[in-house]
């Protein structure tokens, strides 16, 4: 395998924020890459000699961009829930569902009964349909285990789909998404969620906190004492904050230096502000509004006029989101939401490197990894644009073609 080599592509999608077409694009565009890392971009013939000899990767009129990230997954989990799927179809609600022990809860048992091996083999197809979609970064979360054994094996599977394929994982610590049945949700994050942070952390196998702020969860004096440990561990946090109502979670995370705060639906201009000012990225999750069939729409508006970044994910989950496209994501944002197709694109590369705290991807620029997605596509806006049609004709990996 090479490890020096110049790509050249009719465009290349930098995403460089300084250029304002929204997409930093360079036309006949040439990139070298020496293991697996961008030394050198710009246009083919503006190549400096040096490179002159190094091999050629030509992809003749291809569209190429970062590869995408998606940063904001509940990918490993136990059974599914079309059953419940049916019931909201036949009317009921889905606060109703989880507050009747349907919802997480249920597949809170089947993620406890299934092995660590029987959950990667669950996940795996689902990363596949991701990585078949130009991903190389995906964030994975507990949640649907809310006892220490549970979420410490969901975390090693997602740690394992790391090892045995090639796409980085980051692994997020959800302990605080649900109440197990029959429990007291303030003993539940003192007595099994917070020393499960602990143990998981001492295991290696945290690189975020995230909680669930709702009415049908948790409150946010009870996310607070969870990021309080996180902060004491050194560990960044996030949000599932103003889905379902406005608890003022958002406004909480921002006081913790949140990555990310995610959902948002319900969030106002106060909240944004609070967000501008920590520096944290929105992330807008199209697939559960879609799901859930919900009517109050994210508040993209005030997130512009705040200049807060906004990252677009999947948040492939069996209840409020079975969805494993990103391309589809990146659609519905634009066509629910309103988003620009260089504002889905910039959502699934750079601003989701931001939610993830990943300073080396996201964008094309010198000294980033070489992680592309290479699309048979003419301009950037028709990867949103397309239902149900992946353009992609080859992703690379760390410079591996
Ligand atoms: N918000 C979500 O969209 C998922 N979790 C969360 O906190 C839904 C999880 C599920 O319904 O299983
Ligand atoms: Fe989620």
């Amino acid at each position: 395998m090479e490890t020096s080599f110049v790509l050249t592509c009719a465009k290349a999608a930098t995403l460089d924020p300084a250029v304002d077409d929204g997409y930093g694009l360079i036309e006949q565009a040439a990139i070298a890459v020496e293991d697996g890392t961008i030394v050198w971009l710009g246009a083919a013939v503006d190549l400096p000699p040096k490179f002159a000899g190094w091999s050629k990767r030509p992809f003749g009129d291809r569209l190429l961009t970062p590869a995408l990230i998606d940063c904001h997954t509940h990918v490993v989990f136990g059974g599914n829930r079309a059953r419940e799927f049916e019931l909201r179809l036949q009317g009921a609600s889905y606060e109703e569902i989880a507050r009747a022990g349907g919802g997480i809860i249920s597949t809170v048992k089947a993620t406890r009964q299934a092995s660590e091996d029987a959950l990667l083999a669950d996940a795996l197809p689902r990363v596949d349909a991701l990585i078949a979609e130009g991903v190389s970064v995906i964030e994975v979360k507990s949640g649907y285990g809310l006892d220490r054994e549970t979420e410490l094996k969901m975390l090693r599977v997602a740690r394992r789909i790391g090892r045995v394929r090639p796409v980085r994982v980051l692994t997020t610590f959800l302990g605080a998404h649900a109440v197990p049945a029959g429990g007291d949700a303030d003993a539940y994050i003192d007595d099994i969620c917070i020393p499960t942070l602990r143990a998981a952390h001492a295991e290696g196998l945290v690189d975020a906190v995230d909680g669930f702020c709702e009415g049908i969860a948790f409150q946010t004096a009870q996310i607070a004492r969870v990021f309080d440990v996180a902060r004491e561990l050194g560990l960044p946090v996030k949000l599932h904050a103003e889905q379902l109502s406005n608890l003022g979670g958002a406004k909480l995370a921002a006081s913790y230096g949140a990555l990310s705060v995610d959902h948002i639906e319900y969030l106002d201009e106060s909240g944004v502000v609070a967000l501008a000012d920590a520096g944290t990225t929105a992330v807008i999750l199209p697939g559960a509004f879609y799901t859930l069939h919900e009517t109050q729409m994210p508040p993209l508006d005030l997130l512009r006029k705040h200049g807060v970044p906004m990252a677009v994910a999947t948040d492939c989950n069996p209840g409020s989101a079975p969805l494993a496209s990103l391309l589809l994501a990146m659609n519905m944002a634009c066509t629910l939401f309103r988003m620009t197709p260089s504002e889905a694109l910039a959502g699934v590369t750079r601003n989701a490197a931001c939610a993830l705290g990943l300073p080396d991807t996201g964008v094309i620029a010198v000294g980033k990894r070489a992680d592309f997605a290479i699309w048979n596509v003419q301009h950037p806006a028709e990867l949103a644009y397309r239902i149900g049609f992946n353009a992609l004709e080859q992703r690379i990996f760390g410079g591996s073609l």
